[in-house]
């Protein structure tokens, strides 16, 4: 049997948190080899304990094999400690009184904290994916305060958009998702966000020659924006098992590789397609050997840019608030 990988998720308490440890409990993340050392952090309050509490109690019950231990704490140093791997999903959510930066600032002090003890605490290599909204920037925000972490390890999640577009896509041409090839959604996960059909094909065929200009533009561009609200309409809740399955497939993915198969992820700019150095963007990438790689050498249309711009400015005006909360 492999050795235990210590995997930390933030937020365990919470609604995704619910879905998530359960999949990992299970080896729907690392693999059915694969031991884990879970350990869950929640907010230090009376409540949030408790509820950790209770769902350690359910993974406890669910007696998985590859569970070696499960922890719940509080605790930074204790959470963040050798941590091998790090699912960032707690965060403060927008409540009714808050504006856009009042929601950057209270997160940005979680992500500042949080980016501090992994850089202070965690094993070297590890890999970091944000969940938490405003998910790219909280990422950026975690690695600024991780300066001796390998940049490259800070990700956050596009994953969900991703497969959002896979199964509209799908459904439109009756295909089934796994057709679907060398399709990416660029940019911040928010309104701006741009999935990408440019060089997707469908069961071998150009999805542009399949797929109805106006469906895309009018109907498939905004939905896969709007699906987050369209889940909270009609469940009276955020998505959160969808979020967890994203999450468990971006983490799986890159340490257990996509060979040349495209997925999504958001990872820091080198600087790739214009896109200024730093900001935490989703691109197409591939994964092999527990390492992405952002796909190269696309040409991009005037149509691509425009919409990879309107996210570079998104995300340009966040960075422009949490960076000033970052030099404090
Ligand atoms: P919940 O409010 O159900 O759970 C959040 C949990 O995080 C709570 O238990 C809370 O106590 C905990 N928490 C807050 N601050 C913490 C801290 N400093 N340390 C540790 N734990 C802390 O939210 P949930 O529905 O689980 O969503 C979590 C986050 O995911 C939200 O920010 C949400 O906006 C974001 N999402 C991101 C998605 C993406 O695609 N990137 C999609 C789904 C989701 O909306």
């Amino acid at each position: 049997m492999k050795k235990p990988v210590k995997v930390v998720v933030t937020g365990a308490a919470g609604q995704i948190g619910y879905s998530l440890l359960f999949r990992i409990g299970a080896g729907d993340m690392l693999g059915m080899d694969q031991p884990v050392d879970l350990c869950m952090l929640e907010r230090n309050t009376e409540s949030s304990m408790k509820a950790a509490k209770g769902v350690k109690m359910e993974l406890d019950d669910c007696a998985f094999p590859l569970l070696n231990s499960i922890t719940s704490t509080p605790d930074l140093k204790k959470a963040f400690k050798d941590a091998q791997i790090a699912l960032l999903v707690g965060a403060r959510p927008r409540t009714k009184d808050m504006n856009r930066s009042d929601l950057l600032n209270a997160n940005a002090q979680i992500f500042i904290e949080q980016g501090r003890a992994i850089n202070n605490y965690a094993d070297r290599n590890i890999k970091v994916l944000v969940v938490g909204n405003p998910a790219n920037t909280n990422a950026y925000i975690a690695r600024k305060c991780a300066p001796d972490i390998n940049p490259k390890n800070f990700t956050a999640m596009m994953r969900l958009d991703h497969n959002r577009s896979l199964t509209q896509l799908a459904q439109k041409t009756g295909c089934k998702v796994t057709d679907i090839e060398k399709f990416c959604v660029w940019g911040n996960h928010g309104n701006t966000m741009y999935p990408d059909i440019t060089n997707t094909l469908i069961a071998g065929k150009k999805a542009e020659d399949l797929i109805p200009t106006d469906w895309y533009l009018d109907y498939f561009i905004p939905t896969v924006a709007s699906r987050g609200s369209a889940i909270i309409e009609a469940r009276g809740h955020s998505s959160a098992a969808s979020a967890a399955n994203a999450a468990i497939d971006h983490i799986h993915d890159w340490v257990l590789g996509t060979g040349d198969k495209w997925q999504t992820m958001a990872v820091p700019s080198n600087g790739e397609y214009g896109i200024p150095e730093g900001l935490c963007f989703g691109m197409p990438v591939t994964c092999n050997n527990g390492d992405y790689e952002v796909v190269k050498g696309l040409e991009l249309t005037d149509f691509e840019r425009e919409h990879i711009l309107q996210n570079v400015k998104a995300l340009e005006a966040e960075r422009a608030v949490v960076d000033e909360l970052i030099a404090k």
